[in-house]
């Protein structure tokens, strides 16, 4: 039987306390909405042929007090979902059951409005239409959805391909061995084309995975340990500017000067409204104790730079450790002081943070969770940037009532390994596109690039033709073996091997931070390499002179980036080295930018992984970034 567990919120409050934060312009009063916590959902174990439903449903979900309620759609009728919650080598089988009608009401409005002069508040920040007209096609869309169970090692099978969506009374059956350490996953929509839409109706949720090195450290748990799912939202309005509660994808279209050589450029999703677990702005009465926090940016687009601030406005320094990322705890925790120096909590959209927060000794404060825009000391708007409102959530400490002996572990994982370069290993090499490349459709996309052997007779510069000066000043060629999602497959990969994924963001004007995100593998950082791209001429679609490696700037790791990962952020004008391990599973799998609109829009690739004997059978070239032809495509 499916066991689920109703826990009792974050902080309940027995009246939430009003006007402590000034209302916005917008009429919604900040730290207003008690935060809320998922119920947990412990999968029927012991017998995998028993299988969990999780069904997709039309929901009503009060944003915020000050709101009207708002049409979502939930796991299991909720949002977040439920968190899923196994044991490692625990194996389920849960059924994604699509219970949304058929002629069911698409629950976001989507919208595209013009490019503001520079210095002027971006569109984006501000709430409703803006007198736009919403897209007819967005309005039309059946609920078509496909789950996948972002971190998971997973059958091809099981990791919900994007193409494989279901429609309404169908079930996607996913099994789920999880053998894998301690872990934070979260499962959301994937559906082909549409996910940036699917995601912002609601459709996400917490799953974590329990082992006993986990267990060991005797973590805080229970009541005091709390997923934190951050996502920015926009929300429509009525003719009298009112806000209507209802979902609003507004995003910017830049038109190009020359609309002939240049194709508008979409701008991702970024929206004024931060919710957590669903609600806009909350806080959580915490006791003055030790809290364990899995914080995932479940955002479509929006890279949160979060610090904790006090009454003041001050950063608090010495209370927030990281102890896990995206595949599981680090070795060490990591302070996080918010002192500008490294590390940061900068979240790119599917990031997760596991962090221990030391609210001892803070009876009755109030500190704050919020977006730091670039331009503005944290917790002041940025009115040029896109951060309106940097509340993101408050805590409230409370007299717990006793001393909580919890002490921070020095050592975390003992089982963590260091995966370092001399292993065997495959190389790869994606080189990411500024949007407006020539042949993009005005979109960034992800080049999958084969080195050319001999490459003196080609022509340059020419389409897909790419040089780059490495580190120690040899230049290599490469030619574009794949583009879009449905060119044909490149990679193939021997299952239990290993293999470099370099990811090379050619974006310099303005420079385009792409979180990368490649499914199956858990991968380690091996380094950050800052490029001169000024060479590669997006008209042309390659390189006029060398990309070159700038040993003028070096971008050394963050510890908290030294752990497992399977999502890094690649901003312009660098190459990010990572290194993983394609085991546990067999299939046909995706990497993509985790930024929605980018991944909907042709950022996604396919990836084959293989037993190493079924591989030598293998009759067609799908071996890319090691095939060595000629670039005889370049005419
Ligand atoms: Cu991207």
């Amino acid at each position: 039987m499916t066991d689920i567990i109703d826990r009792p919120t974050g902080g309940v409050a027995e009246e939430p306390r009003r006007g402590e934060g000034a209302a916005t312009e917008d009429g919604l009063t900040p730290y207003l909405a008690p935060l809320t916590v998922p119920p947990v959902l412990r999968p029927a174990s012991g017998d995998v042929l028993h299988e969990t439903e999780i069904a997709q449903r039309p929901t009503w979900v009060r944003l915020h007090p000050q709101l009207p309620p708002t049409l979502m759609w939930g796991y299991d009728g909720q949002v977040p979902g439920p968190t899923i919650e196994v044991r490692r080598g625990q194996r389920i089988r849960i059924a994604w059951t699509n219970r949304i009608p058929k002629g069911s009401e698409f629950p976001v409005t989507a919208v595209e409005v013009p490019v503001r002069p520079q210095g002027t508040p971006p569109a984006t920040t501000e709430p409703g239409r803006g007198g736009a007209e919403p897209n007819k096609d967005v309005e039309a869309l059946p609920a078509w959805l496909v789950t996948h169970l972002h971190g998971a090692q997973t059958g091809g099978g099981n990791d919900g391909w994007a193409d494989n969506a279901v429609a309404f009374g169908d079930a996607q059956l996913s099994e789920y061995p999880n053998d894998h350490q301690a872990v934070q996953w979260w499962y959301h929509d994937h559906a082909m084309n549409i996910t940036r839409w699917n995601v912002m109706t609601g459709l996400f949720g917490t799953y974590l995975l329990r082992d006993d090195e986990e267990d060991a450290l005797r973590l805080p748990a229970g009541e005091r340990e709390i997923p934190l799912m951050i996502a920015d939202r926009n929300l429509d309005t009525d003719e009298d500017g009112r806000l209507n509660g209802r979902l609003l994808h507004k995003t910017v279209i830049v038109v190009p000067e020359n609309p002939e050589t240049h194709k508008p450029v979409t701008v991702p999703f970024t929206g004024p409204y931060t919710t957590v677990n669903g609600r806009i702005w909350p806080y959580a009465e915490v006791d003055d104790a030790w809290y364990r926090f899995r914080l995932v940016n479940a955002s479509n687009a929006r890279i949160y730079n979060l610090v904790l601030i006090d009454e003041d406005g001050n950063p608090v320094p010495g209370i927030v450790h990281q102890i896990g990322s995206d595949g599981g705890l680090l070795p060490r925790p990591v302070p996080v002081d918010f002192d500008e120096a490294l590390p940061t909590l900068a979240a790119a959209p599917a990031e997760r943070f596991d962090l221990l927060v030391d609210f001892r000794g803070l009876d009755g404060r109030r500190l704050r969770l919020v977006d730091k825009g670039p331009n503005q000391p944290p917790g002041v708007p940025d009115p040029e940037g896109d951060v309106r409102y940097p509340a993101v959530m408050e805590f409230r400490v409370r007299c717990g009532g006793e001393t909580d002996t919890f002490e921070l572990p020095e050592v975390l994982s003992g089982s963590f390994r260091r995966i370092t370069h001399d292993i065997r290993h495959e190389h790869r090499l994606i080189v990411l596109t500024p949007p407006g490349t020539k042949g993009g459709g005005g979109h960034p996309e992800s080049w999958e690039m084969t080195e050319v052997e001999n490459p003196e007779g080609l022509q340059l510069p020419a389409d897909g033709i790419i040089q780059i000066t490495d580190a120690h000043g040899v230049t290599k060629t490469y030619r574009r073996t794949a583009r879009t999602f449905n060119d044909g497959l490149g990679f193939t990969v021997v299952e239990g091997s290993y293999e470099q994924w370099s990811f090379l963001n050619l974006s310099r004007i303005p420079p385009v931070t792409h979180p990368m995100h490649i499914h199956l593998a858990d991968f380690q950082a091996l380094g950050r390499d800052a490029y001169d791209v000024s060479g590669f001429d997006p008209a042309v679609g390659g390189t006029r002179t060398p990309v070159r490696y700038d040993a003028g700037t070096t971008l050394p790791l963050a510890p908290n980036e030294l752990g497992s990962k399977d999502t890094y952020r690649v901003p312009g004008g660098q190459m990010l080295r990572i290194m993983g391990r394609f085991d546990g599973a067999y299939g046909r799998f995706m990497y993509h930018c985790h930024l929605l609109e980018h991944e909907d829009m042709g950022m996604m690739r396919p990836f084959v992984v293989l037993p190493a004997e079924v591989q030598k059978f293998d009759h067609g070239a799908g071996h890319g970034g090691h095939d060595g032809h000629d670039g005889d495509h370049t005419g």
